[in-house]
């Protein structure tokens, strides 16, 4: 059986976005069951727990005493299993495994320094300071995806793996009206997440966090 481990429990900003989603959906989409194992925040530092995610991070992979870590690398194992995510021609693959790379290396680290200044240090100077030019900086990579994307439904010519985490790396811009303001990237995010295997995912990843509200919360 595959087992993720998620956190218990994550702010109402970080649900709907903690990485546990990319894999509960890909697993959805591949119909291949899995359990979760929730942890704390207060486990990430333990010694058994880096043994499994060197940086106390959030989600693992383990199946058959095989454990990975990074969500693009676990989504890509999936997708291997099933031709539902990835095709088996291995140009296609190719092109799949080269839109993982960009929605995290391309994308990402550009929507996560906005969603660091704006969530995490709104009232901080040097993020008031920072953030125009951080703000130019997704609205650029949003503008090469809808060009991209302009007469195209996905990445390539049907819905992968690569979709799935691209939508899910501009969900977390939900805090703003940037991808709303592209129309074509708004179009196709919206498109990958009307599908059944998102919705069955996101109400599970939902419902885990029910009754685990730190008292504090
Ligand atoms: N590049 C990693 C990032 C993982 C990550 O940032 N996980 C978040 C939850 S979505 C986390 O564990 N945050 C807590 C921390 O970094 O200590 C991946 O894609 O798996």
């Amino acid at each position: 059986m595959i087992r993720i481990t998620a956190f218990r429990w994550v702010p109402p900003f970080a649900q709907g976005l903690s990485r546990d989603l990319r894999l509960r959906w890909a697993l959805e989409e591949a119909g291949l069951p899995y359990e979760v194992r929730q942890i704390g925040f207060e486990d990430r530092d333990s010694k058994s727990y880096r043994g499994l995610q060197p940086f106390g991070q959030v989600p693992v992979y383990e199946e058959d005493g095989l454990v990975l870590f990074e969500s693009a690398a676990i989504l890509h194992h999936i997708a291997r299993r099933s031709e539902a995510l990835m095709s088996l021609r291995p140009d296609e693959a190719a092109r799949t495994t080269t839109w993982l790379f960009a929605a995290m290396n391309t994308l990402e680290p550009h929507v996560q320094n906005l969603v660091e200044i704006d969530l995490f240090y709104p009232k901080e100077e040097w993020a008031k300071a920072r953030r125009p030019k951080a703000v130019a900086a997704v609205k650029k990579r949003l503008d090469g995806l809808s060009d991209w994307l302009d007469g195209r439904d996905y990445l390539e010519r049907r819905f992968t793996v690569a979709d799935l985490l691209m939508s899910l790396v501009l969900e977390a811009l939900r805090h703003t009206d940037l991808v709303a303001e592209v129309p074509t990237v708004d179009a196709y995010r919206l498109r990958c997440q009307a599908r059944p295997a998102y919705a069955k995912a996101l109400a599970d990843h939902l419902a885990a966090f029910a009754g685990n509200e730190p008292a504090a919360a």
